[in-house]
């Protein structure tokens, strides 16, 4: 099933070639309106000099998020004791490159560890290891996190909450916790709600919309929805129609389910990271797009999904594969005049390679932003319009509630 409208892509991709482009990819999406092209970074990657060599290079990656060194189990493994060694090497790797962090992730089933999985919680003690757990951390990251992912895949593919411990015994009124919680312990931090299959409107995708809605009408601030993106080479769907919904891409990465690739699929695999970002370009409330990691030697899609693979931009021996050039052209044609302010993209029609994502676009914020009332909490990283989630109505189908 191919839904994107590869050709159109394809052509696009083959114009801005022909013309040279020579930028890179950060500094692409930056001169094309957002804020950044980022990658994960996984604690390993780092005793790699051949890997540092590329994940340091700000032009293609202007922004890191940490592959697991955040989490509860690397951050919090024993009640009440924290351990940042490993997750301020990564912060300090993206600070020395000049790259953004998006961190990741406070509140998730998985990477849990044992004593919070297994605890024998009521209503307040876990609230109470929430708060500790949030506070430490992200207070611990205070001005160094452009976003916290704070609630990560809380979600089934139904749109119904995924059992966890959190939920077993907060019911839904966790995700205000945490929500509340991170806010408090950086106010200048973006708090985004991170899951994948959001991608088109599923009953997933409103689950998503859901929890803004909850989060909102519990008077506490969701800044953000993550659109994590692990996709499948030609069956890629094809942004939500006429939705700027999502902010962010946050784990792109589009896998072979069989391998060795062929050439066609190559191609087939660039012209959907050319939709990918095509939909971002197109939607003025998607800030930015960030790759689990950057190389086919190193990606978690064959440990977790045997067989399948070679889900990234550049092929096991670094070098770039056509979906790197793909990203490259399309970001080149949407080149403003502007740049870098996050927001405020134009895109030529050319690179609107579905008409689906030709979303009905809001009005670029300059002043107030939405935020639950919040006003403009970050202007350092010069997104305050971003934050006008009831502008992007997100989830389609329902007005995001104040
Ligand atoms: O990349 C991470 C990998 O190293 C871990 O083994 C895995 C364990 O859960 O988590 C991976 O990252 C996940 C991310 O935190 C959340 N979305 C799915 C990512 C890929 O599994």
């Amino acid at each position: 099933m191919r839904l994107f409208n590869s050709p159109a892509v394809t052509a696009t991709a083959l114009l801005a070639l022909s013309s040279g482009v020579t930028a890179q990819l950060n500094q692409l999406a930056k001169a094309a309106g957002k804020l950044y092209l980022g990658t994960a970074i996984h604690g390993e990657d780092l005793n790699d000099s051949s890997q540092q060599k590329y994940l340091g290079d700000s032009n293609d990656f202007g922004q890191a998020t940490p592959g697991n060194e955040m989490k509860w189990d690397a951050t919090e493994p024993n009640r009440g004791q924290f351990t940042f060694g490993n997750g301020d090497k990564i912060a300090n790797f993206a600070s020395s490159h000049g790259q953004m962090l998006r961190c990741h992730t406070l509140v998730w089933y998985a990477q849990l560890p044992g004593w919070v999985q297994n605890g024998n919680w009521d209503k307040d003690s876990l609230t109470s290891v929430i708060n500790t757990h949030i506070s430490n951390v992200v207070g611990h990251y205070k001005g160094k996190c452009y976003a916290w992912d704070v609630v990560n895949e809380a979600l089934n593919e139904d749109g119904s909450y995924r059992n966890n411990p959190f939920l077993r015994v907060l019911g839904d009124s966790y995700f205000a916790i945490a929500f509340d919680a991170a806010a408090k312990a950086d106010p200048n931090t973006k708090l985004y709600y991170n899951d994948y299959n959001l991608e088109t409107l599923s009953p997933k995708h409103r689950g998503a919309v859901k929890i803004v809605q909850l989060v909102r009408a519990a008077g506490k601030r969701i800044d953000g929805v993550g659109m994590q993106a692990h996709l499948i080479v030609g069956q890629s769907p094809p942004p939500p129609p006429s939705n700027p919904s999502c902010v962010a891409f946050t784990e792109l990465d589009i896998r072979f389910p069989s391998l060795p690739a062929t050439s066609a699929g190559l191609q087939q695999q660039a012209a959907d990271y050319g939709a990918v970002t095509a939909a971002c370009l197109a939607v003025e409330g998607c800030v930015g797009i960030t790759t689990w990691g950057f190389s086919d030697a190193h990606s978690w899609v064959p440990g977790t999904f045997p067989g399948n693979g070679d889900a990234l931009l550049y092929d096991r021996n670094y070098q770039k594969k056509p979906a790197y050039s793909a990203i490259s052209s399309i970001l080149a044609a949407a080149k403003t005049s502007g740049g870098g302010g996050g927001g405020g993209t134009a895109v030529p029609t050319t690179t609107l390679v579905t008409s689906t994502t030709t979303a009905t676009q809001p009005p670029p914020a300059t002043t107030t932003a939405g935020n639950g009332g919040g006003g403009c909490v970050s202007p350092q990283w010069a997104q305050c319009g971003l934050e006008r989630m009831q502008d992007l109505r997100f989830g389609f189908d329902v007005q995001v509630q104040q």
